[in-house]
């Protein structure tokens, strides 16, 4: 479980949510924001990121065997940190995303939104390893340990070399065939746009803020398709409440999931089916995002 971490330690996240919008209002603010993430970085430099609610310097430690086969399912509950995950000297095998299956791939490093969870397989070796989750553009990093075996432990500054590899991202991802929703052609094609902005402190779905929202609408039995653009320079991982949607992506055969993170200026297309009546939230999953007004509805026509 991941977590960016400042209650205690720094200010409370209220505190930090109002400095984020007073910083907003004033041109004199702009000078402290660009120490603080910017790009897909997230808005907010924590004073630590956290592993199963341990901190680095005391992390929590795996116990397992050598040659064991163990399945990591890697959490991203973080506000607004996206992050890079990897075991060292391991490659990650990954299986499923947001509890559905995939096409495994293997990859030494795996890149997980706000809200998005990925299992990975890993045969391990005999020793004591780092798994580390390193933030997107931030400071400092999310740390455990795999024990199989004796020996040192990796210092607390060790980063895995294999981060430095291109991290796995879900346009590399296929659904199992267990996974995929029918094939077809969709009954309404619905545009969600993402944007805002630091200064205001303001961010938009389709050009609106919460609650003065337009919902997004669907029939009961229709296939919805959503096409979501990502305007802005900020990464955000789009959820979708009461539905999972399959991507467009790898020829219309990527992945089943409920949150999917949108890089800066990133496109995807997503298709679901409207068999679950209701009024459901569709939000940013970075938690300042969506308090400045990153969510809309999706509401089923009467
Ligand atoms: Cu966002």
């Amino acid at each position: 479980m991941l977590d960016d971490w400042t209650d205690g330690v720094g200010p409370s996240p209220m505190e930090i949510m109002d400095r984020l919008i007073a910083d907003g209002e004033s041109v004199s603010g702009m000078g402290d924001m660009q120490g603080m993430g910017g790009m897909d970085a997230g808005d907010v430099e924590y004073p630590m990121y956290l592993i199963n609610g341990r901190a680095p310097s005391d992390p929590e430690t795996l116990a397992a065997r050598p040659g064991d086969r163990v399945l990591l399912r890697i959490i991203n509950a973080s506000a607004d940190t996206v992050f890079n995950v990897a075991l060292g000297s391991h490659d990650l095998t990954v299986t499923h995303t947001d509890g559905y299956p995939v096409e495994a791939v293997t990859a030494s490093a795996v890149r997980i939104g706000m809200g998005e969870r990925y299992d990975a397989v890993v045969t391990l070796a005999d020793g004591i390893f780092a798994l580390v989750a390193e933030p997107l553009g931030k400071r400092g990093m999310g740390r455990a340990l795999v024990r199989t075996g004796s020996g040192a432990a990796p210092r607390e500054s060790d980063r895995p070399r294999e981060l430095d590899a291109s991290p796995l991202t879900v346009g590399a991802l296929r659904a199992a065939d267990s996974a995929r929703l029918p094939r077809r052609e969709p009954d309404s094609v619905q545009d969600v746009l993402l944007s805002g902005s630091m200064a205001p402190y303001a961010w938009t779905i389709n050009g609106r803020t919460y609650d003065d929202t337009v919902p997004l609408t669907i029939r009961e039995g229709d296939a919805g398709r959503l096409r979501i653009h990502n305007m802005s320079m900020m990464s955000h991982p789009l959820h979708i409440h009461g539905h999972t949607f399959q991507l467009r992506s790898a020829g219309g055969m990527g992945p089943r999931k409920d949150t999917v993170l949108l890089p800066p200026m990133g496109r995807v297309s997503v298709d679901f089916a409207a068999t679950n009546p209701g009024s459901w939230m569709v939000h940013c999953h970075n938690a300042y995002h969506a308090d400045a007004g990153m969510m809309t509805r999706l509401d089923y026509a009467a």
